[in-house]
């Protein structure tokens, strides 16, 4: 069994980056759902750093293509600083959120974490969407559907130099699994830039063993691995507890081989838990699935594998 760094839980309750209100209240249900001691179970040390603070959501119309930039900003720089110190410490960030534009700033931490030290760097970006929009063809406004573009070196300055002038990540540092929902405009830019993308056409085809050997293909010792999880990766069905539902997602099974996949290449070094949005979810089941599916990416096998 690999034995992981301390890990600290980084709480970020805001909803700025969404098209509705409600996944501000997400790390105070994944605390509920016991999140932490889950993984006190399974012999790892953790430590809850609390919230984050940053604006409210002031809920306005998009101005130059961006809803709540200026706010957007402010809540990034505080995820990116408070992961660059838990990474400094040699420990392991996991980021409760919030929605998913707050993965700017985790993972320009992240990456900026790794080019000072030589390491290679892989995202896994499991969700039912590209993320990929810029102000200019983004159907909403909302920054949830642009953090990878914008790490990419695609958006406004302020979030595209959040860790500096460089942009955090190469397209071909990215692998995408479970997509679904991809906008007009975002379906060419990410061809264009050529984006590795494993959608639900082709897990359907091939099946998540497959698809998921292929998106871990290339790691080794001196790989970083972060996985950005956003909720809506899974199938409504199972998991309710989203803004943006979008139907045809893995199953409990499918999910589980994911995370079961991830935990077994022993790379993990990073992780955001976003989108969860507890105003659409019954009696917390996606907040306790979510906990189940975390357990498994930290190696709980479901037979005698750990
Ligand atoms: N998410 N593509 C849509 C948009 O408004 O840009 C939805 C984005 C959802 C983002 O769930 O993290
Ligand atoms: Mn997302
Ligand atoms: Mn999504
Ligand atoms: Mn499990």
């Amino acid at each position: 069994m690999r034995t992981f760094p301390p890990v600290s839980l980084i709480g970020a309750p805001t909803d700025i980056g969404a098209g509705h209100r409600g996944a501000s209240m997400g790390p105070e249900a994944l605390r509920v759902a016991g999140l932490a001691p889950a993984l006190t179970a399974r012999g790892l040390d953790v430590t809850d750093r609390g919230n984050l603070a940053g604006p409210l959501n002031p809920w306005l119309p998009p101005v130059g293509g961006y809803r709540h930039l200026e706010q957007v900003v402010a809540w990034n720089r505080a995820v990116m600083e408070a992961v660059t110190a838990e990474l400094d410490g040699g420990r392991l960030p996991i980021l409760l959120g919030g929605d998913h534009c707050l993965a700017i700033g985790s993972i320009a931490a992240v990456a900026r974490h790794c080019r000072a030290r030589g390491k290679k760097l892989r995202v896994l970006w499991l969700d039912a969407h590209a993320d990929f929009n810029t102000s200019a063809i983004t159907p909403s406004g909302n920054v949830h559907g642009m953090p990878v573009a914008c790490l990419c070196g695609l958006g406004p300055q302020a979030l595209t130099e959040l860790g500096g002038a460089a942009p955090a990540l190469k397209p071909e540092e990215v692998r995408q699994i479970g997509i679904r929902s991809v906008d007009a405009g975002e379906k060419k830019l990410v061809r264009d830039v050529g984006l590795d993308i494993y959608d639900m056409r082709y897990i359907d085809e091939v099946g998540v063993k497959r698809a998921m050997e292929e998106a871990l293909e290339g790691l080794d010792a001196d790989t970083h691995l972060h996985v950005s999880f956003d909720v809506d990766f899974l199938d409504p069905g199972i998991a309710p507890g989203v803004g943006t539902t979008v139907p045809g997602g893995p199953d409990y099974r499918e999910a589980q081989l994911v995370m079961e996949m991830i935990a077994d290449t022993g790379r993990l070094a990073s992780l955001d838990i976003v989108e969860l949005n507890p105003a659409f979810d019954e009696h917390n089941k996606t907040a306790i699935l979510a906990v189940d599916l975390v357990e498994s990416l930290f190696g709980k096998s479901t037979l005698m594998r750990d």
